[in-house]
C-alpha cells in the first residue's frame, strides 16, 4: 500500500506533467505562466492530443514509484503515443532530456521553454512518441503495436518489466487484439515480464470504445478468459484513484514475482496468469469540464486540442489560463542559484536513480547492448565443395541449417529467435528443431512436436503479433527473423513501414546506436503456390519495401542454396535495416560454389561466366530463384536452336530503392553497363512485379534496351510451370524475347525469328494440352537439368 507521502508525491508529479503537457500543446511563449496569458502567447497552429496525456502521466508516475521501490529495469511503452506531450514532460522532469540534449534542453526554465515552444513546431519535436525521445522503442503514431513490441522486448531480458499502456481505442485494432495471446509464448523462467495497463478512458477520436461500455464483470471475464489476472482501477469508486492504482501496481509486481520465482526455481509453470490492470480514468482528466455547451472531460471531445480558439477568443483564453493555473505549477519547483530547476522534494523522491530512469534505460538505445552473433561456418553447410551445378537443393533448407547452427553457437548468449506465423515447418526451416523448440507456456500434450517452455521459435498464427515481437526484440539489441508466406507478408506491410521509420529517424539521434537488422524472410513464393492458387500468389511486400530509403531496406534474392547461406549471414551482420529475403522452399537446381556466391553477395549482381559467351549479342538476366531456373532452361533451348547467338547471363541478387545490385550500382547506374553492355538488348526475368524493376532502373540509360518480365497478377490453382506460362516468365517466353532482341539488332534473320517464335508458341500450346490431360507438368520440365 502506498504511504500518504507517496500518494502526495505521485499527485504532484502528475500535476507537474499535466501542466507541461498543456503548455506544450498551446503556448509559444510565456510557457511558465509568469504573467496572465495573452492571445499572442498561443501557438498559431494547435496540435497534439490532450485527452490521453493525463493517463500517460498517471502511469508514468506510478512506474517511477515501482522503480524506486524495486530497483529493477523498467521500460514504458505508450500505445497512445499521440499523447507525446505527457511523455516529453516526464522525460524532462526525470532529467533524461537534459542528459541527452544538454544544450537545447538544459535542466532549467530554458529547457522547459524549449520543449513547450518546439512541440509540434516545424523542425521541433514531433507530436507523437518518436525515437528522438529517450526510452521510446516505438513510433507512437500507428496504433496497435505497443503490446506486441513490449512482449518482444521482454524476451531474454529476465529482469526487465515492460509496462505497456494500451489505449481502449487501440485495443480495437487487429494487432493489439492478437497481442494478448503472447502470454502463451513468453517463458517466465528466462524472460522479463509485461504489465499491460489498459487505459479505459472510454473514448477514441469521436465515439465510445468497445471496452468503455463494458462493466467490470464483463472486463474481468474477457481478460480472465485471455489468461490474465485482472486488476481494476476506477476513478468513479470512492477510494482515491491514486491509492487504487498504487495497490494495483503493487499487486501486479507481486503476481509477476510469484510467477517468476516459481518458474525460476524449477517448477514447471503452465498457464502463467500475468497481471493486467484495467484503468478507468476520464479522458482529458483535470482538463476543462465543459465549454461551448460541450462536455469535454470524460468524453471524446477532449481527444485532441480542446478550446482551440484561445488565440482569438477571450473566453477560450480565460479558460486556458484558469486551466493552467489550476496545476499551481509554480509551487512545484524552484530555481537554484545555478539556474537549475529543482522540483519539489516529493517529486524528487519519485525520480529513480539515473540508470533506472525510463528515459535512461540502456535497453532502449542499442549500441553496447548488442552482442554480435556467433556465426556458423558456411563451408560446413554449403553445397559443393566443388561446383554444385547439376546438384539440386532447397534454399530454405540451407537457411534452416544456418539457423540451427546459429542457435547452437549462441545458446549461451540467448540473443537469437525466429518469429513465425505457424510456418517454420511449412517454410522448410525444420532443421532448427534439431537445436531448439517452439516456445509454449500452456499445456503441452505428449503428441505435440517440437514444443517446450524455453523454445526459441515463437509461433502463433498472427503475423501482427510476431512482427511486433520481432520489432521489440531487435530494437532492444537482439537478432531475429520473421519467415512468412510471401503472399501474406502484406498483413504486416504497415508494421514494416513503421519499423523503417523508427530506424530511419533513430539514425539522426546521437544517443541511439545501431541495432541488428529486422529480417523478413519471404518464402512459399508465388511461383510454387500453384497448389494453393491465386490467393497465395502475391509479391507485393517486396515492391512496397523497395519504396523506402535505400539505406534502410535491402531486398536479397539469392538464386540458390549457397547464395541463401551468404545472404543469411549478411542479413544478420546488417545493422539498422529491414531486410527482405526472398527464398524458395522447393527443390531447385544449384548454381554457385560458395566462393562464387560470396563474391556475388558483395556486389548484389554478377555475370555468371559458366553460362555466358564473350562479346554477347543479347543479355539475359534474372532476379529470384525460380525465375533463374527458367532463364537457364531458356539458355539451353536457344543455344540449341541458334548456336551462333552469343548470350551473357547476369544474376541480380540485391535490390534497393536506388536500383539493382548493391548501393554502388544504385547510385551510379551507368556502372550497370559492365553487366548489360552499352548497346545490346537485355531481357530481365524478375520474381516480383515488372514495374518495380522499371522504377528502379528509371535513371539507367540502358533501360530502353531492357524487356522486363515478372508477375503480372495472373494465376490460379495450376501446375508450377504453368504459373510462369501465365505470367510470361517461362523459358519459352524468354526464348521468344531473346530472339526478338537478336532480330532487332540484326543478329538473326526475320525467318529465324519467326521460326523460333512459332516453335515456342507451339510448345506453350502443347504444354497446356498436356497439363489439362495429365494434371502435372511433362517430364521434360520436371526433370530438366542444366547442360552446357
Ligand atoms: C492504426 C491507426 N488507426 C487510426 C489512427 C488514428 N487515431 C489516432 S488516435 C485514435 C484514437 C485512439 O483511442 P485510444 O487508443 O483509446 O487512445 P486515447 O483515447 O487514450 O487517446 C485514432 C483512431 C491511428 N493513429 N492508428
Amino acid at each position: 500500500m502506498a504511504s500518504k507521502k507517496e500518494l502526495s508525491a505521485l499527485k504532484k508529479m502528475v500535476r507537474a506533467s499535466n501542466f507541461l503537457s498543456v503548455a506544450q500543446i498551446y503556448l509559444k511563449q510565456n510557457v511558465l505562466l509568469k504573467r496572465p496569458l495573452q492571445h499572442d502567447d498561443i501557438k498559431p497552429r494547435l496540435l497534439g492530443h490532450w485527452g490521453t496525456c493525463p493517463g500517460i502521466a498517471f502511469v508514468y508516475a506510478h512506474i517511477n514509484r515501482l522503480i524506486c521501490q524495486h530497483q529493477r529495469p523498467f521500460l514504458y511503452l505508450v500505445g497512445p503515443g499521440h499523447g507525446f506531450p505527457a511523455v516529453q514532460a516526464n522525460l524532462f522532469i526525470e532529467g533524461s532530456l537534459s542528459h541527452f540534449y544538454p544544450n537545447t534542453i538544459p535542466y532549467s526554465e530554458a529547457g522547459m521553454r524549449n520543449i513547450c515552444e518546439k512541440f509540434s513546431a516545424a523542425y521541433g519535436y514531433p507530436s507523437h512518441a518518436n525515437p528522438e525521445a529517450p526510452g521510446q522503442i516505438l513510433e507512437g503514431g500507428e496504433l496497435g503495436y505497443s503490446l506486441a513490441v513490449g512482449w518482444g522486448a521482454a524476451l531474454d531480458n529476465p529482469d526487465l518489466i515492460n509496462v505497456v499502456l494500451v489505449g481502449d481505442g487501440e485495443s480495437e485494432t487487429g494487432p493489439l487484439a492478437a497481442s494478448w495471446y503472447a502470454n502463451r509464448l513468453v517463458n517466465p523462467a528466462t524472460c522479463g515480464a509485461v504489465l499491460p495497463i489498459l487505459h479505459i478512458n472510454g473514448y477514441k477520436i469521436s465515439g465510445p470504445t468497445r471496452l468503455g461500455r463494458m462493466d467490470d464483470d464483463e472486463i474481468r471475464m474477457e481478460f480472465t478468459g485471455l489468461g490474465y489476472e485482472v486488476l481494476i482501477v476506477d476513478d468513479q469508486r470512492k477510494e482515491d484513484v491514486y491509492a487504487q492504482m498504487a495497490d494495483a501496481m503493487d499487486r501486479a509486481m507481486e503476481a509477476i514475482d510469484e510467477i517468476q520465482t516459481r518458474a525460476r526455481s524449477g517448477e514447471d509453470v503452465s498457464k502463467p496468469r500475468w497481471p493486467l490492470i484495467a484503468m478507468r480514468t476520464a479522458k482529458g482528466w483535470t482538463g476543462i469540464k465543459e465549454a461551448d455547451g460541450k462536455k469535454l472531460e470524460g468524453n471524446c471531445d477532449s481527444h485532441q486540442v480542446i478550446i482551440n480558439q484561445a488565440a482569438s477568443n477571450p473566453q477560450h483564453l480565460s479558460l486556458l489560463n484558469q486551466w493552467l493555473e489550476s496545476y499551481q505549477f509554480d509551487d512545484l519547483y524552484k530555481i537554484t542559484n545555478e539556474g537549475e530547476v529543482k522540483f519539489d522534494k516529493e517529486i524528487r523522491s519519485l525520480i529513480p536513480p539515473e540508470h533506472l530512469r525510463i528515459g535512461r534505460q540502456i535497453l532502449s538505445y542499442g549500441g553496447e547492448i548488442v552482442r554480435p552473433l556467433n556465426k556458423p561456418d558456411l563451408r560446413q553447410l554449403s553445397y559443393g565443395p566443388e561446383t554444385p551445378r547439376g546438384q539440386r537443393g532447397v534454399s530454405m533448407n540451407k537457411m534452416g541449417e544456418w539457423m540451427r547452427d546459429a542457435f547452437r553457437l549462441n545458446s549461451k548468449q540467448r540473443n537469437l529467435r525466429i518469429f513465425s506465423p505457424d510456418e517454420t515447418y511449412s517454410n522448410q526451416l525444420q532443421a532448427v528443431f534439431e537445436e531448439t523448440d517452439r516456445a509454449w507456456q500452456w499445456p503441452i500434450e505428449p503428441w505435440d512436436q517440437d514444443m517446450a517452455r524455453d523454445g526459441r521459435v515463437m509461433e502463433l498464427l498472427s503475423e501482427n503479433l510476431l512482427f511486433g515481437m520481432l520489432h521489440g526484440y531487435t530494437v532492444t539489441g537482439r537478432h531475429g527473423m520473421f519467415p512468412t508466406y510471401e503472399a501474406f507478408a502484406q498483413v504486416v506491410s504497415s508494421m514494416c513501414d513503421q519499423y523503417c521509420k523508427y530506424v530511419y529517424a533513430s539514425q539522426g539521434v546521437p544517443f541511439r546506436k545501431p541495432v541488428p537488422a529486422c529480417n523478413v524472410v519471404l518464402s512459399s513464393l508465388l511461383e510454387r503456390q500453384d497448389h494453393n492458387g491465386y490467393s497465395h500468389q502475391n509479391p507485393s511486400l517486396l515492391g512496397a519495401m523497395l519504396e523506402k530509403h535505400p539505406t534502410i531496406i535491402s531486398a536479397y534474392l539469392p538464386a540458390d542454396g549457397n547464395s541463401t547461406l551468404c545472404y543469411t549471414e549478411k542479413a544478420f551482420d546488417d545493422r539498422d535495416k529491414l531486410n527482405v529475403i526472398v527464398a524458395g522452399k522447393k527443390t531447385l537446381p544449384q548454381w554457385l560454389t560458395l566462393e562464387e556466391a560470396r563474391r556475388q553477395s558483395e556486389e548484389g549482381i554478377m555475370i555468371w561466366d559458366f553460362a555466358s559467351d564473350e562479346e554477347p549479342d543479347v543479355v539475359l538476366a534474372s532476379c529470384g530463384d525460380y525465375v533463374t531456373q527458367e532463364c537457364m532452361a531458356a539458355l539451353v533451348i536457344i543455344r540449341q536452336l541458334l548456336p551462333e547467338l552469343r548470350i551473357r547471363f547476369v544474376n541480380i541478387s540485391e535490390l534497393t530503392s536506388d536500383g539493382i545490385g548493391s548501393l554502388k550500382y544504385g547510385r551510379k547506374p551507368k556502372l550497370l553497363d559492365q553487366f548489360f553492355t552499352s548497346d545490346k538488348g537485355v531481357v530481365i526475368n524478375y520474381h516480383g512485379y515488372p514495374n518495380t524493376i522499371h522504377k528502379l532502373l528509371f535513371n539507367y540509360p540502358g533501360i530502353k534496351r531492357c524487356r522486363v518480365k515478372g508477375y503480372v497478377e495472373e494465376g490460379s490453382t495450376t501446375t508450377p510451370f504453368d504459373m510462369g506460362v501465365r505470367n510470361g516468365t517461362s523459358r519459352y517466353h524468354l526464348v521468344v524475347d531473346m530472339a526478338y532482341k537478336a532480330f532487332q539488332q540484326g543478329v538473326i534473320t526475320d525467318a529465324q525469328h519467326i521460326e523460333i517464335t512459332t516453335d515456342m508458341l507451339q510448345r506453350l500450346v502443347d504444354h497446356r494440352s498436356y497439363i489439362k490431360a495429365h494434371g502435372v507438368d511433362p517430364q521434360e520440365i520436371t526433370d530438366w537439368v542444366w547442360s552446357r
